[in-house]
């Protein structure tokens, strides 16, 4: 079918193609720094810890800023839509015979990031690390009983929300800034209140630092469990919630992989749309557990895509891929994902929603069923090609080619020390 033909079936249920692609051509979704590396980052030499794993060995890995670059604009490449960049603190890029520990991180040390995202007009997302660093005692960083340990943790993070606000200062976009803590026990803990309430002071000890509110906005997000922490995690789910609903400014931030099995996140965004003003996701595919597989077209991918759209809240949502497979080609696993939430907004913006919503109130179930169901197999794969074509990224079935080229000529070539 023709873009024309898919164009007039839309039509006829009330659906402007047109429109809609107006609509996702200028909505921001953040593209995640560290599935092009495994999360390794810059800074440090050690394992990745935290409770998280990359799994696979796939050739090509990037390993120096110049790479990890070099493989982004790839991805951009063939990506349609506006992309936002999202940084972790360890991908600090340190001049030659210079280094900071996370505690004394500065603005200087993400300039070529800043370059980087302003030359392709683009803001900028942030995230503290706090993992994979030998400050990390037994498995703890902010919620540490060790005030020194706390401390160090506390600073980095300090640090992260003046380079937050470098970022948003520098590309002239807000700049989200995410708190995700490990924290947590293997097994049975004796005291679960002393950890969160030191999570809770060092939370407010580090947006005591003074920032622009409007440039910087914090994000705390929570987590049910994690590899080697599975008895507890001090930033639970109602830990993170309460304390962003109580300290104003600070946004909720749901990771779709960090819930019970059974728990779905597109139920959860109308809940929280009806008490803050903005909210923020992390898009991944939890495979039975936070398995960070690439993001697909898959039925909770577009449940959650339609929530956004059903609920008006493209504006209010901070939407960012969070996944990170080993297994596969790095810059292909960022283009898969990256489309398919693109596709899953296209797909949620070419509904009759509002007739459905109808139909709905109406308690008329029975046709909401049928149709609901008979929608699935609209000619929505026209419409996608066609806003490929408009954002002028080569469409379904012609792409992956330049990724087996792009193995070839620079991936596979690498030469590296392992
Ligand atoms: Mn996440």
């Amino acid at each position: 079918m023709s873009y024309q033909e898919a164009k007039e079936v839309y039509a006829k249920i009330g659906v402007d193609t047109d429109a809609a692609m107006e609509v996702l051509k200028k909505v921001p979704v953040s593209l995640h720094c560290w599935q092009g590396d495994d999360v390794t980052g810059f800074d440090h030499e050690g394992p990745l810890t935290g409770g998280i794993q990359a799994t696979g060995n796939y050739p090509g890995k990037a390993r120096t800023p110049g790479q990890l670059m070099q493989d982004m604009d790839k991805s951009f490449s063939l990506m349609p839509g506006t992309k936002k960049l999202n940084l972790h603190a360890c991908y600090a890029i340190f001049e030659e015979g210079k280094t900071a520990d996370r505690d004394a991180l500065q603005p200087e040390h993400f300039k070529k990031w800043a370059e980087f995202a302003k030359e392709r007009n683009m803001g900028i997302d942030f995230n503290p690390t706090f993992f994979s660093h030998p400050m990390v005692k037994d498995g703890l960083t902010l919620s540490s009983p060790d005030e020194k340990t706390r401390k160090f943790w506390i600073d980095h993070g300090k640090a992260c929300i003046k380079i937050a606000q470098y970022f948003a200062e520098e590309t002239k976009i807000p700049c989200v800034m995410n708190i995700w803590i490990g924290d947590g026990y293997k097994d049975i803990p004796s005291d679960r209140l002393g950890p969160r309430l030191r999570y809770k002071d060092s939370l407010e000890q580090i947006l005591s630092v003074p920032y622009d509110k409007n440039l910087v906005k914090p994000c705390v997000e929570s987590k049910v469990f994690g590899i080697g922490v599975e008895s507890y995690t001090a930033g639970s789910s109602e830990f993170t919630l309460n304390f962003a609903s109580s300290h104003k400014g600070v946004l909720p931030l749901m990771d779709n992989g960090h819930y019970h099995p059974t728990e779905v996140v597109s139920d959860k965004i109308s809940a929280l749309l009806c008490y803050f003003p903005e909210i923020a996701l992390h898009i991944t595919r939890p495979v039975r557990w936070d398995s960070d597989h690439v993001v697909l077209f898959d039925d909770e991918t577009k449940e959650m895509a339609k929530e956004i759209v059903r609920c008006g809240a493209l504006e209010r949502v901070h939407m960012a891929l969070d996944y990170f497979d080993a297994g596969i080609n790095r810059v292909s696993a960022w283009v898969v994902g990256f489309r398919s939430w693109q596709k899953a907004l296209l797909n949620a913006l070419c509904l009759p929603n509002d007739f459905l919503k109808k139909l709905q109130d109406a308690h008329e179930m029975t046709e909401l069923m049928v149709v609901q169901d008979e929608l699935k197999t609209y000619p929505f794969g026209d419409v996608w090609n066609e806003y490929c074509r408009r954002c002028s990224v080569k469409e379904d079935g012609k792409w992956f080619e330049e990724i087996r080229r792009y193995e070839k000529d620079v991936q596979f070539n690498r030469q590296h020390k392992e």
